[in-house]
């Protein structure tokens, strides 16, 4: 498989500093070099440019943080991602969970435009708007956003999206959530987004999940998977701005990704959230490496 690896060095959507450094992160984790050996041809197209914060007025247009810089990078991101040819897979690095809009965005228009599905994985469900986020971070609010809801300008990401919404609700499935704002939890009930908590993986295991999942996406032309390094517990990914106690363990995540990667079915990849300042030795760069690793094919036996 063609291989292309984009990073969005972006942490204006986050609360706290850091996963800028993400995409340096997880190159340094020998990301290439992980796929190659798993005879892909992979090319590292670089980083999108990215406003860094301490440059800009941090001005909350009403409960959106550094909104405008946000929007640009998105766009930027979603026009790249649109340019690749169709049969490479793109695989995006973060960067906070707002740089989703944008690669989700540019999967979905990318060639002809195709129903695309998407895996989010991640401890939070990511469905604020602004007008129901208590922070104000946009990184809590891609999912509403792909799916049509919150602020125009994001959910048209400046222009970009014309028709239909990129992503339609029941096209979404969530795994990993422990974390869910008050108001955030009746809009995810209102738009019947699939959610599955930790306590839905306690209960039913990966297995079952998966196989649930894809009966729910199985009408859906193209499936991204879009991965938090916080879905997974703290204690296998330090390395995370939002971290939640209780999450997905190392076997779990792998056995999510391998399994996604049997089906046959994934067309994109982000890796997200992952903050080296906070990080022990790189610790999470490396379990994020191996993820990707799982999800393109990498086998035991
Ligand atoms: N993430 N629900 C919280 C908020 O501020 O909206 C946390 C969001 C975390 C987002 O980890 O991608
Ligand atoms: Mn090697
Ligand atoms: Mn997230
Ligand atoms: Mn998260």
């Amino acid at each position: 498989m063609n291989i292309s690896i984009l990073g969005i060095p972006m942490d204006l959507g986050a609360g706290r500093r850091g996963v800028d450094m993400g995409p340096s992160a997880l190159r340094n984790a020998h990301l290439a070099h992980a796929l190659r050996d798993l005879g892909h041809h992979v090319s590292d197209l670089g980083d999108i440019d990215v406003a860094i914060p301490e440059t800009l007025d941090k001005h909350a247009a009403a409960g959106l943080v550094f909104l405008d810089p946000i929007l640009a990078a998105c766009r930027t991101a979603a026009e790249r991602v649109m340019a690749l040819p169709e049969d490479v897979f793109p695989l995006t690095l973060g960067g906070d969970h707002s740089v989703s809009m944008g690669t989700v965005t540019g999967n979905g228009l990318r060639g002809r435009p195709q129903r695309t599905g998407v895996v989010w994985v991640d401890a939070h469900t990511d469905y604020n708007t602004p007008e129901s986020s208590p922070s104000g971070n946009i990184h809590g609010m891609p999912v509403a956003h792909l799916t049509g809801r919150g602020d125009e300008r994001l959910t048209r990401l400046d222009g970009l999206v014309s028709g239909d919404w990129a992503i339609r609700p029941e096209d979404v499935v969530m795994i990993g959530i422990r974390s869910v704002d008050a108001r955030e939890r009746e809009l995810l009930r209102e738009a019947g987004i699939k959610a599955y908590t930790m306590k839905d993986v306690d209960q039913l295991g990966i297995t079952r999940i998966h196989e649930e999942t894809q009966e729910r996406l199985s009408d859906v032309e193209r499936l991204h998977v879009s991965f938090d390094a916080d879905a997974l517990d703290p204690g296998v990914c330090p390395g995370v701005g939002t971290p939640i106690p209780g999450g997905l363990s190392y076997r779990e995540g792998h056995l999510l990704m391998e399994l996604l990667s049997e089906s046959g079915r994934v067309t994109s990849m982000d890796i997200v959230e992952v903050n080296p300042i906070l990080d022990t030795r790189n610790q999470t760069a490396e379990v994020m490496v191996g993820m990707a690793a799982s999800l393109l094919g990498q086998r035991i036996l």
